[in-house]
């Protein structure tokens, strides 16, 4: 795998007009993504002595904005808003987007401005799988030599789920992924046990969050305490990680879980069953053995917290190499960010009488209350308390007149081939709204008084989609 000629192209562009410009400005995307293509960026310009601001924004602030600086670098975000509507003569622009392109690879012709947008799909690539904004951050910096930023390009990847699809990387991610491990960053298990919570959770907790498909072990520690204890992996004083498993321990565990799962799904989904529990794991290896970066999915989820809680400097300067103060500080926002989503969860599914609502195609929940940042979390998180065949979405309200929806689904759905982000971007559209995002983890804006229309679309719409 290589960079395409003309992707190449662009980036010995970019690097030009990055060492020609001395006032710049950096919009990135609040998401793990986005804070990584932040932290890339943010590196090559330090290295670059060059002076620079950064903001980390939701999308939606985008449209028509007022470029104040001689550079605007967009990253993670960019392609899909109108930015430069207002673009002065003489001002430039670079845009690393691997989110569906308005525009195409010429629309940089015949401007006064200068503009270089430098997204995946102008050359053939999937946005989704083959690489996301930290990785496009990254070649850029790999233009500049930094080829030891490689490992913040991988958990952008991580962060983003572009391997969600094999369990493992593809495209141009493969080369970011082997950069890292060149470079002495990132060691690769391929086809490993994954269950998350590989360096920080007791395996018997981590194993009770199963909830792609409703088992006895889901939510129930008790049941996977007794089944680690009769594969001989743990005992009752003596309670293991993930991480300290042999690979004879993890196979036992794998042939158990294979089994439970195989018994309550119907038999249309049991080819997809190894996909659930077995994908490459990714161990940064300079970390400290017992930190919770060490591991790909830990690292990823300690810099969503930041972007939930508008922490992104905290998460930056991490991933810029602080880890003193602002690892302790990034410890603070996981702690309160988990402690929040315990909270909600117990107010909708653990409370005297659950919060969820089941509809013939759908189940939801009103989340009063819950902050519109996390309400997407606990939808999935809360999937474990309810019908893994359908999927869940939560509500939560943003203002006087809106509502934020979010909708998570069991992976088996998704691997059965339906696209949620799809589905909820055209129905959210069909009620004045706007939506979109992954196959089984996306969101939408609607007005608060469209919601049982919403409901009632998108019940109708998943109609003989969800047969079994
Ligand atoms: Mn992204």
């Amino acid at each position: 795998m290589q960079i395409p000629q003309q992707m190449h192209e662009q980036y010995i562009r970019a690097k030009e007009i990055i060492e020609n410009s001395d006032d710049i400005k950096v919009y990135s995307h609040i998401d793990c993504d986005g804070i990584c293509s932040g932290a890339i960026l943010s590196t090559i310009l330090d290295r670059q002595n060059k002076t620079h601001e950064i903001e980390f924004v939701n999308l939606d602030v985008l449209d028509d904005i007022e470029l104040t600086h001689e550079l605007t670098i967009f990253s993670d975000l960019g392609s899909g808003q109108r930015i430069d509507t207002k673009a002065m003569e003489d001002q430039k622009i670079i845009i690393l987007d691997h989110h569906p392109p308005l525009r195409d690879i010429d629309y940089c012709k015949g401007k006064d401005y200068t503009y270089l947008e430098i997204n995946p799909m102008h050359h053939g690539f999937d946005g989704s799988y083959d690489v996301c904004g930290g990785g496009l951050c990254y070649f850029l910096a790999r233009e500049f030599g930094y080829m030891d930023l490689s490992w913040i390009g991988v958990l952008s990847a991580i962060g983003d789920m572009q391997n969600t699809k094999t369990g493992r990387f593809e495209g141009l991610n493969r080369i970011i992924q082997q950069d890292a491990i060149d470079e002495g960053y990132l060691e690769v298990i391929e086809n490993d046990l994954n269950i998350y919570g590989r360096n920080t959770r007791p395996l018997f907790v981590a194993l009770s969050y199963f909830s792609d498909v409703r088992l006895p072990i889901t939510n129930n520690t008790t049941e996977t305490m007794a089944i680690l204890e009769e594969l001989g992996i743990d005992e009752k004083h003596n309670r293991k990680k993930l991480n300290e498993l042999t690979d004879e321990e993890k196979g036992k565990l794998f042939q158990r879980l294979v089994e439970m799962i195989s018994k309550v799904v119907p038999g249309k989904y049991v080819r997809y069953i190894p996909q659930l529990i077995i994908g490459d794991s990714y161990t940064f290896i300079k970390e400290d053995e017992t930190s919770f970066l060490r591991d790909g999915s830990e690292f990823s989820t300690a810099m969503n917290a930041c972007g939930r809680n508008h922490e992104e400097e905290i998460a930056m300067e991490v991933l810029k190499g602080d880890r003193i103060e602002a690892l302790d500080q990034l410890e603070a926002v996981s702690k309160t960010h988990r402690y929040n989503l315990a909270t909600s969860i117990n107010k909708v599914a653990e409370g005297e009488q659950s919060a969820i609502v089941e509809m013939e195609n759908l189940q939801y929940f009103d989340g009063d209350g819950i902050k519109p940042e996390i309400v997407g979390t606990v939808a999935g998180m809360i999937l474990g308390y309810c019908n893994w065949q359908k999927p869940v979405i939560g509500f939560t309200q943003t203002d006087e007149h809106g509502l934020k929806v979010s909708l998570r689904c069991s992976r088996l759905l998704s691997y059965g081939g339906i696209h949620f982000g799809n589905i909820i971007r055209k129905i959210a559209s069909d009620v004045g709204g706007s939506g979109g995002g992954h196959a089984m983890a996306c969101g939408a804006y609607i007005p608060l008084e469209k919601k049982s229309e919403f409901l009632e679309r998108f019940n109708d719409e998943l109609t003989g989609k969800l047969t079994i």
